[in-house]
């Protein structure tokens, strides 16, 4: 019988350690399946982050140093200056990212620091319980807006890859959604161009997956499907914002 498929080998059993269709999980399977196919699987370190994203480290067989909230960019910068011949990269929830950590995530994008960057938005703070990210749409409710959010009091929703996208030094920056498959495939074609990039000592690259939180968006994973599709999908549009490595062959 023909094979078609297996478990990445550099995915630790016994596997996930997220809620029912939350899409960490996917993401998480599709860098496995990239580091496996690239056979970088003893070359690589994950800078893992603090949030349900942090969980990733007890999944993904590979080195790895756990970053206190927000820090993973500046732990990011050290290993990659102290470790170049390392596959670097960071794997951080919104929160992480565009809150706490935004102002080492905006400098060492601006130093092009020779790492890749993943940032996954579900537009929540999910391990905490579901409260108010940069990311969270106008009149989404969290535990801390009840009454959705509101632009008057609490701002307007961040949009990372336009605002890195303002930065000279990125190399590659680009928005995918874990929604349906021809999505997750690109998705998946995108963290193997930034991270042949990183391997290539070219620099700072971007990548941001669309997920879910169907606990703390209170739906079915199901649902949290619609919803992806229906409104946050509006709200930050898909696609590549740039890629200096097209920009160099054309
Ligand atoms: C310095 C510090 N502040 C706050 C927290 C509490 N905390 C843990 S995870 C988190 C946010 C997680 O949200 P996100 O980064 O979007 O990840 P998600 O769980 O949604 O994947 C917060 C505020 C902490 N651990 N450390
Ligand atoms: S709380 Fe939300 S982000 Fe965290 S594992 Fe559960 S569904 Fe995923
Ligand atoms: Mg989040």
């Amino acid at each position: 019988m023909e094979l078609l498929y297996t478990r990445p080998k550099t995915l630790i059993k016994p596997g996930s350690y997220y809620c029912p269709g939350c899409l960490h999980a996917l993401a998480g399977k599709l860098i496995a399946e990239v580091i496996q196919e690239m056979g970088v699987q003893d070359d690589t370190l994950l800078i893992a982050s603090v949030g349900c994203g942090g969980m990733f480290k007890r999944i993904l067989d590979v080195d790895c140093a756990s970053a206190t909230h927000g820090r993973a960019a500046a732990a990011a910068t050290g290993a990659c200056r102290c470790a170049p011949e390392k596959l670097v990269f960071t794997y951080q929830g919104d929160g992480d990212l565009a809150a706490i950590g935004l102002a080492e995530t905006l400098n060492a994008a601006n130093r092009g620091e020779n790492f890749v960057a993943i940032l996954i938005n579900n537009s929540t703070y999910g391990m905490t319980g579901g409260q108010m990210a940069p990311t969270t749409m106008i009149g989404q409710a969290s535990t801390t807006t009840p009454g959705g959010r509101q632009a008057e009091r609490e701002g307007y929703p961040m949009h990372m890859c336009e605002i890195i996208d303002q930065l000279t030094a990125p190399r590659f920056i680009a928005r995918y959604s874990l929604d349906k498959p021809a999505e997750i495939r690109k998705a998946k074609a995108g963290i193997r161009h930034a991270f042949d990039i990183q391997r290539a000592h070219k620099g700072y690259s971007f990548v941001e997956l669309m997920s879910n939180c169907p606990t703390n968006w209170g739906l079915s994973p199901l649902q949290s499907l619609e919803f992806m599709r229906e409104k946050t999908l509006k709200e930050f549009p898909l696609g590549v914002f740039r890629d200096l490595e097209k920009e160099e062959t054309l």
